[in-house]
């Protein structure tokens, strides 16, 4: 069944130039990255509220950089997979292909992705928690130097420079992501669709005329929103969509 909706799909991407992909953690899965909801995802085992908010940090900085501390020693040793390499060569073949992600693990970036647009940042990031003003700066030491670690700027305490929730996405990359809600096809790729607001860019994708698709290991609530929800793992589907655009 599958069949038909990969060529369908394929068909669909060879007449357009205007391509957005919105990714979530289930094109890291086969990296080795956990995800956040499912099986095994990290919301089984730690709760939300206690590590990925504003309030559990200020109650308990250091057992929330712990938590990403682990993460990044986790994350340090996963290399890209076929879906990451796919997406990149599209973010450069295709005349104007977006890639907008929810994913922290900057596998988009290892793998060379062009057009990217990171909605919730990156756990490789780090910016001041009493904003003095610093830039976020980047810091890819596994491990930390110091836990938890400090402002180069003032001194007083760093965080993650990701998006919690409760928390305003970064303005920019709101802007960017609505904005490649212009296109010609939208897929959405390995994400539950339940987090808000990037959930929301499938239905102004195809509120403005964009082919929508789907491709995720379960069905979501976007599944019945797109024009094809495609169901399998995204790391062996997109190679085989890819060697279908190829004469
Ligand atoms: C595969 C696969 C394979 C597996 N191949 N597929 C009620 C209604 C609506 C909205 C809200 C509400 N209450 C609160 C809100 C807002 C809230 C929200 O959306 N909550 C919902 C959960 C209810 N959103 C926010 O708070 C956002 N900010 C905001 O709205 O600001 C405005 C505002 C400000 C102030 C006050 C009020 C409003 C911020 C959201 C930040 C999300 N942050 C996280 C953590 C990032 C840092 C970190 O990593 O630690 O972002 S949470 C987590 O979820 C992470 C992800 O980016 C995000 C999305 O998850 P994703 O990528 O979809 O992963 P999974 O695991 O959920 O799904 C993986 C999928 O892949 C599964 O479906 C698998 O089947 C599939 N899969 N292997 C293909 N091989
Ligand atoms: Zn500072």
């Amino acid at each position: 069944m599958n069949e038909d909706k990969l060529e369908r799909l394929a068909a669909r991407l060879r007449g357009s130039s205007r391509v957005t992909i919105l990714t979530g953690a289930g094109v890291s899965a086969a990296s080795g990255v956990p995800t956040f909801r499912g099986t095994g995802g990290l919301w089984r085992q730690f709760r939300a509220e206690d590590l990925a908010t504003p309030t559990a940090f200020s109650r308990d900085p250091l057992l929330v950089w712990e938590w990403y501390a682990w993460r990044r020693e986790l994350i340090a040793g996963c290399r890209p997979n076929p879906a990451h390499e796919v997406i990149a060569r599209w973010s450069r073949t295709f005349n104007r292909c977006m890639v907008v992600t929810q994913n922290v693990d900057d596998l988009h970036v290892k793998a060379g992705t062009a057009n990217l647009v990171r909605v919730h940042g990156s756990l490789w990031e780090l910016s001041c928690w009493v904003e003095c003003g610093a830039l976020p700066w980047r810091d890819e030491a596994v491990p930390l130097e110091t836990l938890p670690p400090s402002c180069p700027a003032c001194g007083g305490l760093a965080r993650p420079a990701v998006v919690w929730f409760g928390e305003s996405l970064p303005q920019h990359a709101v802007a960017e992501a609505t904005e490649a809600c212009e296109c010609e096809v939208f897929l959405t790729i390995g994400t539950s669709a339940v987090v808000y607001p990037a959930a929301g860019l499938v239905h102004e994708a195809r509120r403005r005329g964009a082919f929508t698709a789907e491709i995720n290991l379960e069905p979501t609530p976007a599944s019945d929103a797109v024009e094809l929800a495609i169901h399998g793992p995204a790391d062996q589907l997109l190679p085989d969509i890819a060697k279908r655009l190829t004469p």
